[in-house]
């Protein structure tokens, strides 16, 4: 990709709208836009002007437009821009891209207006991939945890712990050049604290990506249990709506039905399972064969009960399959007196009580999921959550690298060996916020875009 070169691109989905936006970057910006353009007011930086969209040859008019200039380096690519805002006519957006062409520019890669704000360094990598995820959010917790990482948090954790890391082979280095000089030569404690002080922070940061792939990807819950327990109105409640047919008949679900909900920002993967008993059909024998898959492959369950009855077989083979796992115990028709299944020691002490008639229990349910997907492990809006497997595996290596580094020194092996390590840990850190990164790296990042961010 060329870099200084005038992009163009509709900057708002295709289809029709209210207004639709197209955007121009680079440095002949205001000259490829003026010939299209018949303005009330001349172009201002920061300002917006209204005007008429004309055919530039036969100066007749197209649209009413408002003209937007963002004078470089106050732009989003730090670049001249300007933003046509058009009504939403793919036709009229369409149109000014190509009299945007004729008067010299270029149609914009995926992705390349934020990537010209990298390479014109006005965000990090971590900052541009930030913005992709924002865009790509489905639920307003997922658009917080981008927006964080869009204003640097994630930059802002590491650099302290990359300060420490070039104060060591500072001072490692220094013990070298002047090795017949005066400066000491360090003493392996004093490295061993260093090092000690590099990785604690990383090891925090690589641990917070178990909560930061959830926040991203979400997970996948299955509801399982008995026939008629009341695994699918448990799942109507949960998704707010009847989805799942649910009669008093047992084995009346019997095939997967699958739902995306959001809980407390999360997006998770809802399953309603077949019934587990002997199956009276084929068919329900493959339905029952398709639950236990279910369960299998799921990144949490929820084990559904029936506190009206006592406990059966299946219901005890189904506890002991779970209770290894990421797993919550249901007690549901609670509004119908029982057993109390809720003092038994073979059930786990979360059990939660529901009933899915009522209603009652569900909130109580749902904070019990969001609890367990947490796993306590980091607080919400703790700043510098990992959620990016980029990021991760580079935090990964550098912790490898450190790893040797600490090898090393027990070996006593010569400083300038231990430095090697170190400046490997340093670039793993480095290509996080793109310090140090390659093409084919950035080509594949900003491929994932959108065209016209
Ligand atoms: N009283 C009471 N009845 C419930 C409750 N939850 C479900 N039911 C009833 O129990 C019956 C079975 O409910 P379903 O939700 O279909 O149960 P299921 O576990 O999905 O059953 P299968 O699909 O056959 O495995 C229905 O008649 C529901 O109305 C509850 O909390 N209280
Ligand atoms: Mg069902």
């Amino acid at each position: 990709m060329q870099q200084d070169d005038t992009i163009v691109a509709i900057a708002t989905p295709l289809g029709r709208g209210g207004i639709g936006v197209v955007r121009l970057s680079g440095a002949a910006a205001c000259s490829v836009a003026a010939p299209m353009l018949r303005l009330k007011h001349p172009l201002e930086p920061g300002r917006a002007v209204f005007g008429e969209l004309i055919e530039p040859e036969l100066s007749t008019r197209i649209d009413e437009v408002i003209v937007t200039y963002f004078q470089k380096p106050h732009s989003y690519t730090a670049d001249d821009v300007i933003e046509i805002s058009a009504h939403g006519s793919p036709v009229v957006l369409q149109h000014i891209v190509k009299l945007a062409l004729a008067s010299g520019a270029r149609l914009a890669e995926p992705g390349e207006f934020t990537m010209r704000a990298f390479l014109n360094g006005r965000i990090d990598l971590a900052q541009a991939e930030a913005v992709r995820d924002l865009i790509e959010s489905r639920t307003l917790y997922q658009a917080q945890v981008a927006a964080q990482q869009l204003g640097g948090s994630l930059s802002h954790t590491i650099q302290p712990i990359k300060k420490k890391l070039v104060d060591l082979i500072a001072l490692l280095e220094a013990g070298i050049d002047f090795a017949d000089d005066d400066v000491p030569i360090l003493l392996e404690g004093t490295i061993y604290g260093h090092l000690a002080e590099v990785r604690a922070p990383l090891e925090k940061l690589a641990s917070s990506f178990a909560y930061g792939k959830i926040v991203q990807q979400g997970l996948t819950l299955a509801i399982v249990g008995r026939p008629n327990v009341g695994k699918s109105s448990l799942f109507n409640r949960l998704i707010e709506r009847d989805r799942a047919i649910v009669t008093s008949e047992p084995g009346t679900t019997r095939d997967l039905v699958t739902e995306s909900v959001a809980i407390g920002g999360i997006p998770l993967r809802l399953i309603d399972t077949a019934g587990i008993r002997k199956a009276l059909d084929e068919a329900e024998s493959i339905g029952i064969r398709k639950s236990m898959e279910a369960l299998a492959d799921a990144d949490m369950v929820l084990v559904v009960l029936d506190s009206s009855q006592p406990l059966a077989e299946e219901d005890f083979e189904l506890l002991a399959q779970t209770a290894e796992r990421k797993s919550i115990v249901v007690e549901n028709k609670t509004d119908v007196s029982g057993h109390d299944l809720h003092g038994r020691t073979e059930l786990k002490a979360t059990a939660i009580r529901t009933s899915a008639l009522t209603g009652d229990g569900i909130v109580e349910l749902r904070a019990e999921i969001l609890r367990q997907v947490q796993g306590g492990a980091n607080a919400r809006g703790e700043l510098g959550i990992v959620t990016n497997l980029r990021h991760q595996r580079l935090v990964e290596q550098c912790l490898q690298a450190l790893e040797a580094a600490h090898h090393a020194v027990n070996q006593r092996v010569p400083h300038e060996m231990l430095l090697l390590d170190l400046y490997a840990s340093l670039r793993f850190l480095d290509e996080i916020t793109g310090s140090t990164t390659t093409d084919d790296i950035l080509n594949l990042i900003f491929g994932t875009f959108c065209i016209g961010k």
